[in-house]
């Protein structure tokens, strides 16, 4: 049996899943590795030299001399451009392409990430910030506006097809609820949350490395609340 060319060091988390959600849709061999972060796998010494920010996800891709990547954006980039997937040979699509992939890494993650950072770790933990939690939210649903109204009139955010903008996209817009962010008014984002919804190797993706389904639908928020802050008290 040949070895994959790809290692994938990741966690079951919105930035951990676009890597998985990539060689699924495309049905890449890769080997796994899960990063534990209890044990605080992602800044051992070994790991940091392949990612200098001593988080998840990375990808070292053994048919180029153990070329390491590092941040999910620019990890969906290298595994498009190698596989020839998810991204146009248009250059003004890729450029699209590039735009709203920006548009997550800079917007949606962080806005959305603080979100729930401030809502689900740190009031759990006593540290109730009304003015942080109003920020973000706010700023995620203006951002998720700005989605739903790209989405208007074409199903994916560029093109006619999925592409790595929409991969890196949907982790986090789709989790919109665990950083109760509503999505009310919003028919164009629903409808493309749909249509990814119902693909079943981007659903199988995200129960890897282990299920958390917590941050998707609408299930028993409360109970998933209490066990996410335990796990980052
Ligand atoms: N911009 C980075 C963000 C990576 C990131 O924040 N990863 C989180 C999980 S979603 C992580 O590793 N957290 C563990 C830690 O901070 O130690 C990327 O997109 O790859």
């Amino acid at each position: 049996m040949t070895r994959p060319d790809i290692v994938l060091y990741t966690a079951n988390t919105m930035n951990g899943w676009k890597p998985l959600i990539f060689l699924h849709e495309a049905q890449i061999d890769y080997e796994l590795v899960p990063i534990d972060f209890s044990k605080k796998e992602q800044k051992a010494p070994d790991y940091v030299r392949l990612n200098p920010n001593g988080r998840i996800p990375t990808i070292v891709d053994r048919g180029a001399n153990d070329f390491a990547v590092f941040e999910s954006g620019a990890i969906l980039w290298y595994l498009a451009e190698k596989y020839d997937q998810f991204l146009s040979h248009d250059p003004n699509e890729r450029s699209e392409t590039l735009q709203w992939l920006m548009f997550q890494m800079g917007g949606i993650g962080p806005m959305m990430g603080q979100a729930m950072f401030f809502q689900r770790i740190a009031k759990p933990n006593g540290d109730k910030v009304p003015y942080a939690i109003d920020r973000y939210v706010n700023e995620s649903r203006r951002l998720l506006e700005v989605l739903n109204k790209r989405l208007a009139g074409r199903d994916w955010l560029v093109g006619d097809a999925m592409s790595v903008a929409d991969i890196a996209t949907y982790p986090w817009a789709r989790s919109y609820f665990w950083a109760t962010v509503s999505i009310d008014g919003l028919p164009h984002l629903k409808a493309w949350f749909d249509r990814i919804d119902a693909m079943p190797r981007v659903q199988d993706a995200l129960q890897l490395p282990e299920p958390r389904p917590s941050a998707f639908g609408e299930g028993d928020t409360d109970a998933a609340a209490s066990e996410n802050a335990a796990r980052f008290r």
